[in-house]
């Protein structure tokens, strides 16, 4: 199975035009002097963060990326053209890693952010660099500098203001497509989502972007079901949304299997703000969906929304929770980026 958050590429940069060996050969001038041009520049390799890319899925389909090189030098002094850059377009979010997919050389989290990762070779002198006292007609030029290569991966982790978490088959994608405009595949088995989904909702005419995740299951910090990788899209949100099947037979149970996996994960992770959604509620009547949500709140100490999907039962609730939590952050990051 292929996933769209990770993709390894091969990059080089272009190198640099050969300075060139020439001499003046007009009329009544009987020795020109030298006039080779110099070799271009190679072009360099360039990552740049774009606005409307999700996913890494392009890089399915092409790996190679190679600026071009530069233009040798030719005669009466003319240099040649300088080779093109290659500039590789990635999403906001995307971890730019060596090859040992370890090191990371960059972050892109803003749009029109880029990296200049591989620098393109330097075009080599022409031969009228060389010209001296004693030397009138040099017949040496350099060769132009060789560009660099290398293997690097792009990592995706998602940006956005929430993730909503939960075991497989609680509702999380239902959810996503009764408030946004996603439409994440959605069925009664679990394991139904496969790949991250961001979703854009708008709330008192504020956007608000959610990402749904694959269901997480026991051992995910591990790598289990990939969960690490998972895990990984909802590290940098504001808020987690951890959806809890009402039709469970031990809701608590289930918080806290998904609660383990995400203290294994990270203390960062652990320490974001969370709140409860008890999914699926149009299934029960009132004063069942009151003990569950009793019981949650006794035990897990959060808040508990119950929410139905399907009839938007306490969307509005949750939605609004959420927002307040972002809002909050902003004015704290703003605080903190304006004092000194
Ligand atoms: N009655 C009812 N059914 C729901 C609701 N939300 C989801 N479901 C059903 O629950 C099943 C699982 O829903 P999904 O949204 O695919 O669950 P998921 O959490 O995304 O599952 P994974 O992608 O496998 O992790 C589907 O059959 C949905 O129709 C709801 O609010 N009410
Ligand atoms: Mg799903």
């Amino acid at each position: 199975m292929k996933f769209l958050d990770q993709a390894k590429l091969f990059i080089s940069s272009g190198k640099g035009g050969n300075g060139c060996v020439s001499f003046r050969r007009e009329k009544y001038i009987e020795f020109g002097g030298p006039n080779g041009g110099d070799g271009g520049r190679g072009g360099d390799a360039i990552i740049r963060c774009v606005d409307g890319l999700n996913t890494l899925i392009d890089f399915r389909f092409k790996q190679h990326f190679s600026a071009k090189n530069g233009e040798d030098g030719k005669g009466s002094e003319k240099t040649g053209g300088n080779g093109q850059d290659i500039i590789i377009n990635v999403p906001k979010g995307t971890i730019v890693l060596e090859e040992d997919n370890k090191t990371v050389i960059a972050d892109l989290r803003e749009v029109n952010q880029e990296i200049l990762i591989l620098e393109g070779g330097n075009g080599g002198f022409g031969n009228s660099h060389f010209k001296g006292p004693n030397n009138q007609a040099p017949r040496k030029a350099n060769a132009g500098l060789i560009g660099e290569e290398k293997w690097i991966w792009l990592r995706l982790k998602l940006i956005a203001d929430a993730g909503l978490i939960g075991l497989p088959n609680a509702g999380k994608s239902t959810l996503i497509s009764s408030i946004s405009a996603a439409k994440p595949k959605v069925a009664d088995y679990p394991f139904t989502t496969l790949n991250p989904v961001l979703g854009i909702t708008n709330h008192k005419s504020k956007e608000i972007t959610i990402a749904d995740i694959p269901g997480l299951i026991e051992g995910a910090h591990d790598g289990k079901g990939l969960g690490d990788r998972f895990l990984g899209h909802v590290e940098r949100c504001s808020i987690l949304v951890h959806l809890i099947d009402s039709f469970s037979e031990d809701p608590y149970e289930d918080w806290k299997t998904v609660r383990h996996e995400v203290e294994s994960y990270s203390d960062e992770l652990a320490q974001k703000k969370e709140v409860i959604a008890l999914s699926k509620v149009d299934g029960l009547n009132e004063k069942d969906i009151k003990e569950k949500v009793d019981l949650l709140e006794g035990k897990t100490g959060k808040n508990v929304f119950p929410i139905s999907s399907v009839t938007n039962k306490g969307l509005e609730e949750i939605l609004n929770t959420v927002l307040n939590v972002i809002e909050e952050k902003k004015i704290k990051e703003d605080t903190k980026k304006w004092s000194p």
